[in-house]
């Protein structure tokens, strides 16, 4: 299939500029101001829109089972709901169970991927650690594509990751080239918050952020951040919610530390009222970890967007619906975590970020889909609109109003966390590969279609290795 997309504004993260765009073979072979339309070319008009790479969620939990359950969206109806709102990739997370052998669990949900109608890539957790964990990294990043490993430092008794594993797997990312990520919560606090409301008598969703306050946030950001300072290796840190989290970022960048923050579409623009909603169905559905916050730390997100300080964002998209959560009716620590956004993430952002100001349009682009491209390696490939890049494409028209609603959105999820909210700004066409598979409204999708995509290593962390070196080999004192 040859598109020419005809009559926009380019909108990369460096610069805007009018011209026209020739996609061919899955890639974008020419960028020039005219193009002109050569037979059995499909022309999609972009008279008045913006024209930017497609956007990239780092952050997505597709077919995962995850607390007695398994999420309601799988691999081709998130992808798809994602090209919805103008999301071309997906980078989701293999989370291999305590004491799974990892190189199965990578197996496995390559195969559940596989059905995925755009491009993905995965983050592999360590949840746990031994010698075939150690072996299975250095397979994942030499021979699988695999350049970030996540960690857990929440859910104890479950995936989470000790002080100890997190030093052990840190140390093996730095010999690999790859970068290190942290859900940073500090999982025995939480643990330990939570028996003491239930034994209270808080059984319901209110007790649910009261269990995972932003101090607990910020401990293990702080910690997560200091680890990996001492270890030297580069460290990205997940949905920060609150503002203690971002301000241990921010610390440590302006110390010169290799830092990185996301936040969550969701967490920029639900609060913590939510909670103590009267209909449980209401509050359970929004009960995801770590938990929305109060406005005052809205607001920080924002100025941690706009300082630059977080660079990425995401939704941590992971559905379940009612039924799933009904599992905690009567203990709020039953209630499945997780809630949805992949299709809303870019015209939330776009309508409260762009339209009032406090993004530019090149930013935007940035924190939707350069940034996220850069930190896990698949740039210039993804994250912007030039010749041999991937033809994965939004034509955003900014004059297009819609009011999201789970009764007509794509998500397989029975609520949205930003119902009835209105927005100006959204995806009229969204291309991956070169394909149109959304234009106005409607998506025209293929299963499979999707492709998995290696991101490599980075180059050694010389100055890390060395730091190492020098503590592994202490100059004693002669005495
Ligand atoms: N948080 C969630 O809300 N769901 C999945 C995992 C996570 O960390
Ligand atoms: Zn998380
Ligand atoms: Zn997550």
């Amino acid at each position: 299939m040859t598109v020419l997309i005809k009559g926009g504004t380019v909108v990369n993260a460096d610069r805007s500029f009018r011209a026209d765009i020739l996609c061919e073979n899955g890639l974008v072979s020419a960028i020039q101001e005219t193009i002109e339309a050569s037979k059995n070319v499909t022309v999609v008009d972009a008279g008045g829109q913006y024209v930017m790479p497609g956007g990239i969620d780092p952050h997505t939990h597709m077919q995962l089972p995850f607390m007695g359950t398994v999420t309601s969206e799988d691999f081709e109806t998130g992808t798809a709901a994602g090209l919805a709102g103008g999301t071309t990739m997906i980078i989701d997370f293999v989370i291999p169970g305590p004491q799974q052998d990892v190189m199965e669990a990578y197996h496995q949900w390559r195969e559940w991927a596989e059905k995925s109608v755009s491009d993905y890539s995965f983050h592999v957790a360590i949840t746990w650690w031994d010698d075939t964990v150690n072996k299975a990294m250095g397979t994942l990043v030499n021979e699988y594509g695999v350049n970030s490993f996540k960690h857990f430092m929440a859910y104890k008794g479950a995936i989470m990751a000790d002080d100890e594993i997190l030093v052990s797997s840190f140390t093996r990312a730095i010999e690999l080239g790859a970068i290190v990520t942290v859900h940073a919560e500090n999982g025995d606090l939480v643990f330990r918050l939570q028996q003491k409301l239930f034994e209270q008598g808080l059984t319901g969703p209110e007790g649910h952020p009261l269990s995972r306050p932003p101090q607990c946030e910020g401990e293990a950001a702080n910690r997560a951040i200091r680890i990996a300072e001492v270890l030297g290796v580069p460290l990205y840190v997940v949905h920060n919610s609150c503002r203690q989290s971002l301000e241990a970022i921010t610390r440590a960048r302006n110390e010169g530390q290799r830092v990185f923050g996301e936040v969550l579409a969701g967490h920029l623009l639900v609060d913590d009222s939510v909670y103590r909603d009267e209909d449980f169905e209401v509050a359970a559905a929004h009960v995801m970890s770590p938990p929305f916050r109060s406005k005052e730390h809205q607001e920080a997100l924002w100025h941690g967007l706009q300082s630059g300080n977080l660079q990425t964002t995401a939704t941590d998209h992971c559905c379940f619906c009612a039924d799933q959560k009904a599992a905690g009716k009567d203990d709020f620590r039953l209630i499945p975590n997780g809630t949805a956004g992949i299709e809303n993430r870019m015209e939330v952002l776009w309508h409260h970020g762009v339209g009032t100001g406090r993004l530019t349009m090149n930013e935007f682009v940035a924190v939707t889909s350069t940034n996220a491209a850069q930190i896990f390696n698949v740039y210039p490939r993804k994250g912007s609109i030039a010749v041999g890049s991937d033809a994965d494409i939004v034509v955003w028209d900014p004059e297009a109003t819609k009011t999201i609603s789970a009764k007509t959105h794509h998500q397989k999820i029975d609520y949205n966390i930003f119902e009835g909210m209105t927005v100006k700004g959204c995806a009229s066409h969204t291309l991956s590969q070169g394909k149109v598979l959304f234009a106005n409204g409607k998506l025209d999708v293929e299963r499979g279609a999707g492709r998995h995509i290696n991101r490599p290593a980075f180059a050694p962390y010389y100055d890390a290795l060395q730091r190492q070196a020098l503590q592994a080999e202490p100059t004693p004192v002669r005495r």
